[in-house]
């Protein structure tokens, strides 16, 4: 017996070395560790030992066991030791951590598309301050002081002679009275003006533009916003030119297409009359020419403006202006 323990110790110490896994300790495990395995069976064999026998056996085989055991765990230990090591900055194979993707704002969009058919058709990009003078925004434009367009712009002052401007026009001023003609130039932007429902907010989005050189003439004007409009909707929206009067321009016009919510059938949007108002327009006042030094008699010109927001209400669907600068993600996500 006493022999068979060593023998057993022996054989347990050479399997246990060449385990390489946990399916082979298990194994290992049951066959000489188990219920049924073998040192079990050597422990039944202690009751046929003679009395003064048994302590000694029944100590040596325990001994024996501990052993075995303790070799058993170390090696277990050793094969979850050589498991991947982990990272000293986590779990390397979980995934990337996503970071919600930001859009561009459907307004930016919007005024992004209306500069890039402009850019095509060879007009410059202008760029200038949101707080201007009185003479930028107003005298400049034909709008001297008193005139009742002022009260219609719902000004901003920020003091005496300062206000935010209420067009982006005074870009073009700038432009003007930097270089001779021919130019061909857009002044896309942020304008306020106080006033705020479902139409308007205190803040919105102007593109105006302009060309001036010998003998542009208002086909000039009609042909340029003709293809405009066909690029920015689509090659069959309905276009129309109706008389309309501002300070800065002589003759005037607005521009209108088919209502692209009802196809010009009539409905809310349009108020039953089939037309979407989205441009102001106009031949360029010679008074302005003179603020600028412009020889009105050498040089003629065309101007626009549109708002970019009530563009892309249209273009989108959108009932309240105010959507757009709530900053609700719902709303956002869907552009
Ligand atoms: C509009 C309508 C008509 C306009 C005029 C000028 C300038 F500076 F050249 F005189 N810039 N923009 C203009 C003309 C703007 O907006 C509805």
């Amino acid at each position: 017996m006493e022999e068979e323990l060593q023998s057993l110790r022996a054989e347990a110490e050479a399997a246990l070395a060449a385990v390489s896994g946990p399916a082979d300790l298990e194994a290992f495990r049951v066959e000489y560790l188990g219920r049924k395995g073998r040192f079990s069976g050597l422990m039944r064999l202690l009751g046929q030992a003679s009395t003064e026998e048994r302590p000694r056996l029944g100590k040596l085989a325990n001994e024996v066991k501990a052993v075995v055991e303790g070799l058993f765990n170390a090696r277990k230990e050793e094969l979850e030791g050589a498991l991947p090591a982990a990272s000293p900055v986590g779990d390397l194979t979980l995934p990337g951590r996503r970071r919600p993707a930001g859009g561009i704002h459907p307004v930016t969009q919007v005024m992004d598309e209306v500069c890039a058919i402009f850019v095509g058709l060879g007009f410059a990009v202008a760029e200038g301050p949101d707080v201007e003078t009185d003479f930028y925004n107003f005298e400049a434009l034909n709008i001297p002081p008193h005139h009742p367009a002022r009260a219609m712009h719902d000004t901003f002052y920020v003091d005496e002679g300062r206000l935010l401007r209420t067009h982006t026009s005074p870009m073009q001023i700038r432009a003007m009275e930097q270089a001779s003609p021919p130019l061909r130039m857009i002044a896309p932007g942020k304008v306020y003006r106080c006033d705020s429902d479902i139409t308007h907010t205190p803040m919105f989005h102007q593109v105006e533009g302009f060309m001036v050189d010998r003998k542009v003439s208002f086909a000039d004007l009609k042909g340029v916003l003709s293809v405009f409009i066909t690029r920015m909707f689509d090659a069959q929206t309905p276009i129309r030119f109706r008389p309309s009067f501002f300070p800065f321009t002589e003759p005037s016009a607005e521009v209108d297409i088919g209502c692209v919510i009802c196809g010009g059938k009539g409905c809310r949007v349009c108020k039953q009359t089939g037309w979407l108002e989205i441009l102001g327009a106009g031949m360029i006042d010679p008074a302005v020419f003179a603020k600028v030094g412009y020889d009105a008699e050498q040089y003629s010109g065309f101007a626009f403006g549109l708002g970019i927001e009530r563009i892309a209400m249209l273009r989108y669907g959108i009932g309240d202006i105010r959507l757009f600068y709530e900053n609700d993600l719902r709303f956002l996500a869907q552009f």
